[in-house]
């Protein structure tokens, strides 16, 4: 009997995509089936539908959120683990695969709901991803199903009229940043892949393989990350490196932290407060640009979850992250109140 785990989800979902990479490089067996797959139409629904959904051998159970999975991963199967051993670096990790996660995430869904050729393109591709024999006359309306729904829900990430420059001037940095990043080094934190790599690999598969307005913009701005999104696809036959060392490792990546400082930091401290005092809505600056967006629950939960990483850091290795995130926009994420 297969015992392999089995994990649903789709090629256009950026977090299955990254779920897929985990696997392949961690050589951890597993069965993958399509939304439609007669391999889970028997097997018991999440609370939460999302993609990817994961199923592992024996447990009565259906799991999603790929962040908690990746540390349950590394629970269960030894080796070629994705968490750096240094808990400073393994807590920079974290923080990076979370901007991965919910702000890169942003410009995924905008560039590809947003403009008409990739709205055309995502149309035409997606619905056949859940069912590749459709005719072309069943596509079209799943075509404008999928685009109806998901243009409705661009408000859901923060995209509009004002938030799309932000949005897109940001992305275009994250592109510097990380094609220069990789003049010292092949992922984040060296010479072997950490949990953050497969978060911004995950929403670069779309964005700089398949939405053909942010794939252009990869081209131009850093047709290399275009090329390390190709190669984290499978880095089943990579034998890993060397982490950077905690030092080099801070050094190397303060471009990026305070990128994330400058974007997320505000976005997730007004999110916050929004809902602390019950709003539907808030608005603050992002590098000097109005920003405004329904709020975002879980967002906020990410946020507690980040200060619960930051809390349970040793006294001196936390002595050690705030020296590091000095300056950068992030500190005010883990300050007291009153400070
Ligand atoms: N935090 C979750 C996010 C998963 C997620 O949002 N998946 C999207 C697809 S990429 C989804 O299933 N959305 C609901 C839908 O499309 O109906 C994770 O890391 O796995």
């Amino acid at each position: 009997m297969d015992d392999s785990l089995i994990i649903r989800g789709a090629p256009g979902s950026p977090y299955t995509r990254k779920m897929l990479a985990v696997l392949r490089y961690r050589h951890i067996p597993y069965r993958f089936a399509l939304p439609n797959s007669k391999l889970t139409a028997d097997l018991p629904k999440a609370k939460v539908e999302l993609l990817p959904t994961f199923w592992f051998h024996g447990e009565n159970e259906a799991v999603v959120d790929s962040t908690p999975i990746i540390r349950d991963l590394e629970d269960r199967y030894g080796g070629r683990s994705i968490i750096p051993d240094d808990p400073v670096l393994a807590f920079l990790d974290y923080l990076i695969e979370d901007y991965a996660d919910e702000w890169l995430t942003k410009a995924m869904f905008h560039y590809r709901w947003w403009y008409a050729a990739d709205i055309e393109q995502a149309g035409l591709v997606l619905p056949r991803w859940r069912e590749l024999n459709c005719t072309d006359e069943e596509l079209k309306p799943r075509s404008k199903f999928i685009r109806d729904r998901q243009i409705s829900r661009l408000y859901v990430v923060g995209s509009n009229a004002t938030t799309a420059p932000v949005i897109e001037e940001s992305y275009r940095r994250f592109l510097r940043i990380f094609g220069e990043h990789m003049n010292r080094a092949s992922f984040c934190f060296g010479e072997r892949p950490a949990a953050s790599d497969f978060g911004l690999y995950g929403q670069l598969t779309q964005l700089a393989m398949f939405d053909p307005t942010p794939m252009a913009e990869t081209f131009r701005v850093a047709p290399r990350v275009h090329a390390w999104t190709g190669i984290v696809d499978d880095l089943s036959g990579l034998e890993p490196g060397e982490w950077l060392s905690r030092q080099t490792a801070i050094d190397t990546l303060r471009p990026l932290l305070e990128e994330i400082g400058r974007v997320y930091t505000p976005v997730l401290l007004a999110n916050a407060a929004a809902i602390d005092s019950g709003a539907e809505t808030f608005e603050t600056a992002i590098a000097g640009l109005p920003w405004k967006q329904q709020t975002f629950p879980y967002q906020a939960k990410c946020l507690q979850w980040l200060r619960q990483g930051y809390v349970r850091l040793e006294g001196a290795e936390r002595a050690v992250v705030d020296a590091a995130l000095e300056g950068t926009g992030l500190s005010a994420l883990f300050a007291k109140p009153g400070r």
